[in-house]
C-alpha cells in the first residue's frame, strides 16, 4: 500500500499571462488511525461539483458537470457560475461507483456490535460509513441494506458509495461535522489547502480500494415473478449495453429446494461465439456457463434475451429470492472492450429500469411547464395502468430532496409542484417510477 504524504497540499495558481484562475485539489484520503488522524491512501477517480453562492445567501446552482481546467484535474473558477464580490464557491467531491467496495460481512459484525454496545463506540468516520441508508441513524435497517449489497439483491446503496468530509473539520471536538461535504472558498482569498477525508459507504474497517473506477458490471436483466410449485417457467436473461462486453464467465447458483434444472437454450447469443454449459452440477443448484464473444461487433439490443433456462418449480417463492451469479464453482468474471480489469456479471431484477423494449407499458413523462421554475410548475405524464406511482426530485448530485407516491390512474394527467418543493436555484432531474417504467427529465428552478 502506497502513501501519499508528499501530496497532502493544495496548489493554487493562477496561470502566468492567462486570466484562468486553477483551483487543484490536493490528495482526498480514506480516513484511517482515528483519533490520530494520520495520513490516509489517496483515492483516485473522483469528480469535483462547483457550487457559486452570492454574498448573503447560503446555496446557489450547482455545475452540473465536474469542474477541470486547463492542467490535470484542476478547476478552473473563470467556468464556473460567476459570483458577484464577496460572493464564494463551494467545492464538492463526488464518487459514486462500485458501491460493493471494502464491504463484507466483517463491516456487518462491526455495526451489529455497536448496535448491541459489544465493542467500543464506532468512530465519527465509521458512524457515517454505517449509516448506509442515509437516514441519519444507524439501526437493523442497515444492516439489512448492506445484507442485499453483499448477496447481489441489489447492486447499489440508496446514497452515493462515497462521502468526503472537509478535512480540516475538529472532530475530536465537533463530531457533528462530519456532515460537511464541501470546502468553501473566496475566489479572492484562496485557500492555502483544499482537503477531504474520503469514506466508502458501508465500509467499517475502511479495507476498500480506493483506486477502484468501478469497472461496469454486466448486468443480465431478469423479470422478476413469483413461483408457485408444480409451474415450469423459462427464465429469459436479458441484455443491457451488452455490446460493450467481450467475455463472461460466472456460475448460475439457484436454490435447488425452489428450482429443479430442465434445460437451457442461447437464444440471442452469437451461434459462431464460444459459449459453455456444464449442467453436472444442475442438481446441487449450480450451473457455471460462459461466453467469448469471437464477432467484431455484436448487435444484441438492450432489452433482447441472450439465453434461457428452463426450471421445474418445487417451490414457493420469487426469483430474485432464488436465483444469484456468483464464483461458487467458476470465479465471476466480465470483460469489457476499453479495459483489461475484470468486472462482474451480475443479475438485476429490476427489469423496468431504462429499457427500451418496455414489455408491459407505455408510460410518458413530458416536460415540466413552466421551466425554469419560478412559482410553481406542472409536470403532464400519462400511465398505461393504473397503479403506485413515485416521483422523486433530485438535485444536480443525485441527492433526492423531495419524494412523494400515490395511485395513479390510467391515461393522461398532471402534478403541480411549488417552488418550495425544491431547494436552492439550480439544476434538478424529476423521476417518474411505476411497476413498469423508470423515466427522469432535468428542470431547472430560479
Ligand atoms: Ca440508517
Ligand atoms: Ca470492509
Amino acid at each position: 500500500m502506497k502513501f501519499f504524504n508528499s501530496f497532502l497540499f493544495i496548489l493554487f495558481c493562477s496561470s502566468i499571462g492567462f486570466s484562468q484562475t486553477l483551483v487543484c485539489p490536493g490528495a482526498t484520503t480514506v480516513f484511517k488511525d482515528w483519533p490520530n488522524q494520520g495520513q490516509g491512501t489517496a483515492i483516485s477517480n473522483i469528480q469535483y461539483f462547483i457550487e457559486s453562492i452570492e454574498p448573503g445567501q447560503t446555496s446557489g446552482p450547482i455545475t452540473a458537470a465536474p469542474m477541470s481546467g486547463g492542467s490535470g484535474s484542476c478547476i478552473d473558477l473563470d467556468a464556473a457560475p460567476p459570483v458577484a464580490d464577496g460572493g464564494r464557491y463551494r467545492i464538492y467531491p463526488v464518487k459514486d461507483v462500485d458501491h460493493r467496495n471494502g464491504v463484507s460481512t466483517l463491516d456487518l459484525v462491526l455495526i451489529a456490535r455497536h448496535l448491541i454496545g459489544t465493542s467500543s463506540p464506532l468512530n465519527p468516520f465509521q458512524l457515517l460509513a454505517s449509516d448506509v441508508d442515509d437516514s441519519q441513524s444507524i439501526n437493523v435497517l442497515d444492516i439489512l441494506t448492506l445484507h442485499k449489497l453483499i448477496l447481489y439483491i441489489n447492486n447499489e446503496l440508496p446514497t452515493t458509495s462515497w462521502k468526503f468530509v472537509d478535512r480540516s473539520v475538529d472532530l475530536i471536538n465537533n463530531p457533528g461535522d462530519i456532515s460537511k461535504d464541501f470546502i468553501e472558498i473566496d475566489p479572492n482569498n484562496p485557500p492555502s489547502e483544499l482537503l477531504f477525508w474520503g469514506v466508502k459507504m458501508g465500509d467499517i474497517n475502511a479495507n476498500n480500494s480506493p483506486f477502484s473506477a468501478g469497472n461496469d458490471d454486466l448486468k443480465l436483466r431478469i423479470e422478476n415473478r413469483d413461483l408457485v410449485a408444480g409451474e415450469t417457467i423459462t427464465v429469459d436473461f436479458l441484455a443491457q449495453d451488452f455490446q460493450d462486453f467481450l467475455a463472461y464467465q460466472f456460475s448460475l447458483v439457484f436454490d435447488q429446494n425452489v428450482l429443479a434444472y430442465e434445460a437451457h437454450e442461447s437464444v440471442g447469443l452469437p451461434g459462431n461465439d464460444l459459449i459453455g454449459w456444464n449442467t453436472t452440477e444442475a442438481q446441487t443448484g449450480v450451473i457455471p456457463n460462459l461466453w467469448v464473444g469471437l464477432g467484431e461487433n455484436i448487435e444484441i439490443k438492450d432489452g433482447e434475451p441472450l439465453f434461457s433456462v428452463t426450471f421445474k418449480v418445487l417451490g414457493n417463492s420469487t426469483l430474485q429470492e432464488v436465483l444469484r451469479a456468483n464464483s461458487v464453482l467458476t470465479q465471476n468474471l466480465a470483460y469489457t472492450k476499453d479495459s483489461e480489469e475484470a468486472s462482474k456479471v451480475v443479475l438485476d431484477f429490476n427489469l423496468t429500469t431504462n429499457l427500451e423494449n418496455q414489455k408491459l407499458a407505455n408510460d410518458q413523462l413530458m416536460q415540466n411547464q413552466p421551466n425554469p421554475v419560478d412559482q410553481f410548475t406542472i409536470i403532464p405524464f400519462s400511465l398505461e395502468k393504473p397503479g403506485k406511482v413515485e416521483l422523486s426530485i433530485t438535485d444536480a448530485l443525485g441527492r433526492i430532496v423531495k419524494s412523494m407516491e400515490w395511485q395513479g390512474l390510467a391515461g393522461s394527467q398532471q402534478i403541480e409542484l411549488q417552488r418550495t418543493d425544491f431547494g436552492a436555484a439550480g439544476l434538478y432531474h424529476y423521476t417518474l417510477k411505476t411497476a413498469y417504467s423508470q423515466i427522469s427529465k432535468p428542470l431547472i428552478v430560479k
